[in-house]
């Protein structure tokens, strides 16, 4: 197929999944949007506002483990300075945490080809250069694409694999799609190799909260970006000033979820679906659960897969866990 004319049966196919999952999602009787929508250009850009925020302890937690902590990471995972191995990243984004751990295996002489599998070509590319760059000795092999298809392919590889899914990303992810996914990941892996899961972890609200409803409200604008974007590319018209962004989090079970609040009762026109829904005044649109762990619930996670728990480093306050798997 032509370049051009594949690029746009990709983006129709694409649009058409949005367009029907908006649909589903607005005619439940609880409405829902999925967060992985969040992520256009724009949401994008709000995100990497979210990780600089004081109230965001995520990314920080996790690049203290990753700065302070790289001999014992290198240590756990048990990698013999002899054998070539594949450094797999999920959702590499901009790589500031990695690049970390990169520069220590570099410096001590291992041999190993780093890949970053990423959904945005864009975020691959910027990241090959800054590793071109900063690290000239690194043997870099960027995959584009969606996680579950990437998986597919990285089953064929030979090389004893490291991967790395970090940021609590899987946290996006409900409990049985969270299972699912790690059972899928280990069949893409041989025995001894290892995965290093970057979890956040349970604790009290007055900590977690404010890392989802920050007070410059940038989280606000990131929710919020989701109805902009229905607007926008599903032709609808949202009135963002009639929503506000309601997070909660259940300090128990350990999970955030956010919606979004209607205002007032309210008619919401998508043109691309040709259809009117109605919102009650109070009524809440779930758009995000951002789940929390701790070794429970991560072993609950793990029963159907082929990994066990081996380690796990934290950070210098306990807020954040990167738990070493093996198959
Ligand atoms: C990407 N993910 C792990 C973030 C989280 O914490 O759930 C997304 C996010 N949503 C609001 N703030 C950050």
């Amino acid at each position: 197929m032509q370049t051009t004319l594949k690029k746009t049966v990709i983006k129709s196919t694409a649009s058409t999944h949005f367009k029907n999952e908006v649909d589903l999602g607005l005619s439940a009787t609880v409405k829902y949007l999925p967060s992985k929508y969040f992520y256009d250009k724009k949401g994008d850009a709000i995100f990497v506002e979210i990780m600089n925020m004081p109230e965001y302890y995520l990314t920080n937690a996790e690049y203290d483990i990753f700065k302070n902590k790289t001999q014992d990471l290198i240590s756990v995972l048990k990698i013999n300075h002899k054998t070539d191995f594949d450094l797999i990243e999920l959702g590499a984004g901009d790589g500031t945490k990695t690049k970390e751990l990169l520069k220590v295996l570099d410096n001590q002489g291992f041999k190993f080809t780093f890949l970053p599998v990423d959904i945005s070509k864009n975020a691959l590319s910027q990241l090959e250069s800054t590793i071109h760059v900063e690290l000239p000795n690194i043997k870099i092999n960027t995959k584009q694409g969606d996680y579950f298809n990437v998986l597919e392919d990285i089953k064929t590889y030979e090389k004893p694999k490291v991967l790395l899914f970090l940021g609590s990303n899987i946290g996006n992810l409900s409990d049985a799609k969270a299972a699912e996914f790690l059972k899928k990941l280990s069949t893409a892996l041989h025995e001894n190799d290892k995965v290093v899961l970057g979890v956040d972890l349970i604790k009290p609200k007055h900590i977690v909260l404010p890392a989802y409803h920050d007070a410059q409200g940038i989280t606000s604008r990131f929710n919020l970006n989701l109805l902009e974007r229905i607007n926008r590319e599903l032709d609808a018209d949202f009135n963002l000033d009639m929503f506000v962004h309601d997070p909660e989090y259940d300090e128990k079970e350990g999970i955030a979820q956010s919606f979004l609040k209607s205002l007032t009762t309210q008619q919401v026109k998508i043109g691309a679906l040709n259809k009117t829904f109605i919102l009650k005044k109070g009524e809440r649109i779930h758009t995000e659960t951002s789940r929390k762990y701790n070794e429970t619930v991560l072993n609950a996670l793990l029963k159907d897969s082929n990994l066990k728990i081996i380690d796990k480093l934290m950070d210098s306050n306990n807020y954040f866990a990167d738990f070493i798997l093996e198959k």
